[in-house]
């Protein structure tokens, strides 16, 4: 079977931005890909150095993701700090890793403009942790959002300038998305993704309740409308109808897009079915975190048999690893 891999980082709730990125991947995967999907606890200190929320956050990532469809039977699950080898490629990889390329990584620039006051190194970083991620099993997809399109570009890079200098050791990772292209949640103000800790009034959760789902969608960036037939549509717009075609029937979404290529649409009667939909689609997930959640014992059996079977296939790659890069004497 191929080897798959992806994490989610533990930093808040997550959102349909998460879901539809990542976690549908995840679902659709586990039948017949060997899979390893993390809590990436490590990525969270990057931007959340604070850790009261920590353990709470991974619970309720794990949580999540189960509720979503993912079954620990099926699918290795671990936190990203159980598995140490994964630290020492880290170490290995930024011997191969330029200061130019990480300081021109598109995310690096985001956050350091939003952090002013802590640009750290793992900040600097985190592309190559994620390589270390990815090719500690030597993966050869990970199901990911558009966002991280760039990081995958240089997991490939760091992959090959190891086995270019050491031997031929990881496959080059590629970004899987099932037939069509790498999904962006946009937010509801038609600003940025949707994100977990940015933005949150227009990020929709799925621990947010029936209620707060409705508020969020009726409050999304409309308009007064097209005035005249076949007008453009503008961005905010698009959004939301990227965003119904998520949750709705197809002949939903076909509807109101020939409302708005008619400029009759009324944009409070699509927002409000848009919520009904979105209600539909999250309250099921919701309710089955939310018991799973409950069991934290249980959650925590499923990560250390996940951590177990992850060190294995992590020590074999980093005996590997060290061996080719010539390390071996100490043995
Ligand atoms: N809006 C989005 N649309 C599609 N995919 C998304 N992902 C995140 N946001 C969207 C995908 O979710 C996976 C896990 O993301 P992550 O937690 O590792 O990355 P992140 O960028 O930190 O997520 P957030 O939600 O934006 O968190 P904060 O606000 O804390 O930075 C990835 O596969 C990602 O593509």
């Amino acid at each position: 079977k191929p080897i798959v891999v992806s994490g989610i980082r533990s930093t808040g709730q997550l959102h349909l931005g998460n879901y539809f990125g990542a976690m549908r991947n995840y679902v659709r995967m586990q039948e017949e890909y060997e899979c390893y999907f993390f809590v990436a606890d490590w990525h969270a200190l990057t931007t959340h150095p604070d850790t009261k929320e920590l353990e709470n956050s991974v619970l309720g990532v794990l949580a999540e993701n189960i509720a979503a469809g993912l079954d620990p039977e099926k699918v290795t699950l671990y936190c990203q700090s159980a598995v140490p080898e994964i630290a020492e490629l880290y170490l290995l990889l930024n011997m191969l890793a330029y200061q130019g390329e990480l300081e021109k990584t598109t995310t690096f620039k985001d956050k350091a403009r939003n952090q002013p006051e802590n640009v750290n190194a793992g900040l600097l970083t985190y592309p190559v942790l994620m390589a270390a991620d990815i090719l500690i099993h030597r993966a050869l997809y990970v199901p990911v959002g558009k966002d991280q399109e760039q990081h995958l570009e240089m997991a490939r890079n760091f992959a090959q300038r190891f086995n270019h200098r050491y031997g031929e050791l990881f496959p080059g990772p590629q970004a899987f998305n099932f037939g069509a292209e790498l999904v962006k949640v946009p937010s509801l103000d038609g600003a940025g993704k949707m994100s977990k800790s940015e933005n949150q009034l227009a990020t929709l959760y799925l621990a947010d309740d029936d209620d707060l789902i409705r508020k969020k969608v009726m409050k999304a960036k409309t308009d007064s409308g097209p005035t005249e037939p076949n007008s453009e549509m503008p961005d905010y717009i698009r959004n939301i109808f990227g965003i119904m075609s998520l949750v709705s029937q197809e002949s939903t979404v076909e509807k109101f897009r020939s409302d708005f290529n008619n400029a009759s649409i009324r944009y409070g009667d699509m927002k409000k079915q848009l919520a009904e939909d979105m209600v539909a689609f999250i309250s099921p997930i919701r309710a089955r975190a939310q018991e799973l959640r409950r069991d934290t014992d249980g959650l925590r059996r499923i990560m250390e048999r996940g951590a177990e079977a992850a060190r294995e296939s992590a020590q074999r790659t980093i005996r590997e690893a060290r061996r080719l890069v010539g390390l071996e004497y100490l043995k």
